[in-house]
Order: structure tokens, then sequence, then C-alpha cells
């Protein structure tokens, strides 16, 4: 088994910092986004959508989206689950995990990729698509900081896939954007050092 996959796409990383947290060792191997990699003929055959991550098996078969790739360690080695406990709490996760990538991670993603020259030759940038992004992500932080005054992680007090799905959206936006998106939501910034602070954030 191993990963296709590159350090310092946030999709990626969400899968590293999971296995992290599971102490699952993988092999890794280095597609590089910027130079095209993923989209050559030989690539799209393992994943006709380009995209990374994608976890080969052994018996040559793929599979893409990072949650899936998450569901499905979750699924064989379930210690710490980080996808919930029982029906009820699995749901909450899901919830809460898809909150952080439609109203956190897609306006974040949005303003890289409509702002940052790696993206010139990529898409075509539409800088008022980005204000306005920039605008909605910062307004859902706010939001994010009012849930974050009432529970230690995103999901509640147990550390989930919600958590590392809004931790790489915030670092992409910090690191590569160079967006001051922990300015002011002071809840936020302390979730942020907490599951910064995690060995799992390294990866
Ligand atoms: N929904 C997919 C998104 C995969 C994706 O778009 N990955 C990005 C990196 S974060 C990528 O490979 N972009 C390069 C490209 O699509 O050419 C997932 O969750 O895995």
């Amino acid at each position: 088994m191993k990963i296709y996959d590159f350090p310092m796409a946030p999709n990626p990383r969400r899968v590293r910092i999971f296995l992290a947290e599971k102490n699952i060792q993988m092999v890794y191997v280095h597609v590089d986004i910027f130079k095209g990699e993923n989209r050559t003929v030989e690539f799209m055959r393992k994943n006709p959508m380009g995209g990374l991550p994608v976890l080969e098996f052994d018996d040559g078969t793929y599979l893409t989206e990072s949650v899936a790739i998450c569901r499905y360690f979750e699924g064989l080695q379930p210690d710490p689950p980080l996808m919930g406990v029982d029906p009820r709490d699995i749901a909450f996760v899901e919830m809460w995990n898809r909150r952080m990538e439609l109203e956190i991670f897609s306006p974040i993603a949005n303003v890289i990729q409509h702002t940052h020259p790696a993206f010139i030759t990529r898409i075509k940038q539409i800088p008022e698509f980005a204000e306005v992004r920039r605008d909605y992500g910062l307004q859902r932080l706010e939001w994010l900081d009012s849930i974050l005054a009432q529970r230690q992680f995103i999901a509640g007090e147990r550390y989930t896939i919600a958590d590392i799905t809004a931790q790489v959206a915030i670092d992409l936006g910090v690191n590569l954007g160079g967006l001051k998106l922990l300015d002011g939501v002071h809840h936020v910034k302390r979730w942020h050092e907490a599951v910064s602070s995690r060995p799992s954030a390294k990866a």
C-alpha cells in the first residue's frame, strides 16, 4: 500500500495528519503538482480527476478523496477514533467535518487559487472572487470562534477529523496565502495552538 502525496497541498496533508494520529506507517510517493506530475497520462490512469492524495492498494486498485481514504483507515484501525464512536457521534463528526470543508477550507482555498502566482497558469484567476471569498472566510472564522468558545475541539471535547480539516485549511491560508486568519479570533487561536502542538501537525 502507498499514498501519492504532495507535502504543500492541504488534502494530502489531511491524510498524513490522520495517519500520524493513528500511528500508521505509510509509504509516500512524491508527486509534484506544480510540475504537473499529477496531470500526466500515467497519473490520470490512477486518478482520472488528477487530484492528490491517492491511495494505491497492493492489488493495484486506487482510492481517491481524502475523506474516503481516512474512512478506510478508521475502519481498519478504529483507535484512536477520529470519525466518531457511535452512530450519533459519527453523524455529528460528519456534520462538523463537512462544515469545515464548505465554510472554512473552501473559501480559503478559493482565495489562494485566485491570488497565488502558482495558480496563474492553472485557472482563470478572478481577484474580485478572491475578495468575496476572503470576506466570507473571515466571517466564518468569527462563527467558528463562537463555537470554540464553548468547547475544546470543533466537534466537541474530542479531537476529530473536523479539527484536521480546519487545521490544514488555516495553515494553507496563513503559510501559502499570507492571510491573517488568526487575528481577533482568540478561541480559534487557542485551538490552533493546541492542534499545532500535537506531533501529527508535523506530518
Ligand atoms: N476532494 C479531493 C480533492 C483533491 C484535490 O483537489 N487535491 C489537490 C491538492 S489539495 C490537488 O491535487 N490539486 C492539483 C490538481 O487538481 O491539479 C480530496 O479531498 O482528496
